[in-house]
């Protein structure tokens, strides 16, 4: 079967974190930075590095038949590409941005002014969506100096710490879109046996990585207490222990409720608490 062809970006934001996706994937490849194309040598799979802008178009026009790439950039490129999976990484939020002591409160105070972004199709959208006329000015970097450049009177800018705004003396103010970086297939792809497996193995890896293994002491007489505390992948597992009345519960639980759990398990009578990453869960 012919190899599918995946496009990542080959330097920026997302870089790292794609490639490390699909090394957790199992598959063997190298990652050379000047090479535009690498072949997978375990899977039946070549590697494209691009710039992310462009990969959005290459996917939709089947020159890759997959790409990982930010949300905003699919929504601003405006081609029409498959959503395989979300990836939780890449995580912002474009806002809108005004200067600290600007009298543009809330939406509406848009209406007339000018506004600066790397983002005129999301941004218009967002306008229409609130009856808002504004004047876009479209700009490719360096967006938050635009106000105090006088070009305008606010920006629209992708946000994840906020630090940006602030040093520029821009606070946000309204949410126009949530972003992550997402697997995106070319039309007609999902039914690719190739694709099945690497999603299999992508999801596989996804799931670990919200999930933590625990494994805990409890006096035998204290474990309905800690079985009810726990739903691991299925029920936990328990071994006894060497020593007279105690056992060992192996289990599984989820990042969000980790700390919470653990302090409940710990007044619930267990000890010994050893918590491990996991690589890979396959259900
Ligand atoms: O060279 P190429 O075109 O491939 O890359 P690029 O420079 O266009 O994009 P890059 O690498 O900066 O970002 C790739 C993707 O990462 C974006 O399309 C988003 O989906 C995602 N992402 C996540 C971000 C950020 N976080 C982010 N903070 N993209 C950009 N920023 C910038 C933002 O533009 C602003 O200048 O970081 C600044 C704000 O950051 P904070 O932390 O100060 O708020
Ligand atoms: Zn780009």
């Amino acid at each position: 079967m012919k190899n599918l062809k995946i496009a990542i970006q080959k330097s920026g934001r997302l870089n790292e974190k794609s490639v490390q996706l699909l090394k957790n994937c199992g598959l063997d490849f190298e990652n050379y930075k000047s090479s535009l194309i690498t072949t997978v040598n375990n899977f039946s799979l070549e590697i494209l590095f691009l710039r992310d802008d462009d990969i959005p178009g290459y996917v939709a026009q089947g020159i890759a038949d997959l790409g990982i790439v930010g949300e905003n950039v699919i929504d601003e490129s405006r081609v029409t590409v498959e959503y395989l999976q979300r990836l939780g990484f890449g995580k912002c939020t474009l806002k809108i941005g005004v200067p600290k002591d600007s009298a543009i409160k809330k939406v509406d105070d848009l209406q007339g002014k000018a506004i600066a972004t790397s983002y005129p199709v999301i941004l218009q959208e967002f306008l229409d969506e609130h009856k808002i006329q504004a004047t876009i000015r479209e700009i490719s970097g360096s967006v938050e100096i635009a106000p105090g450049l006088g070009l305008s009177d606010a920006i629209c800018d992708i946000v994840s710490t906020g630090g940006t705004l602030k040093s520029n003396g821009l606070k946000p103010f309204a949410d126009v879109r949530k972003s992550e970086a997402i697997l995106i297939g070319s039309k007609g792809i999902e039914e690719n046996p190739i694709l099945c497996e690497l999603l299999q193995r992508i999801q596989s890896v996804l799931r670990a990585k919200e999930t933590k293994y625990v494994v805990l002491n409890v006096e035998k007489t204290n474990l309905p207490q800690i079985t009810e505390l726990l739903h691991g992948v299925k029920s936990p597992t328990v071994v006894p222990l060497a020593e007279e009345g105690w056992v060992a519960v192996h289990t599984v639980i989820t990042e969000d409720d980790f700390w919470d759990k653990i302090n409940t398990l710990k007044a619930a009578g267990a000890q010994g608490i050893v918590v491990m990453p996991i690589e890979k869960i396959i259900l």
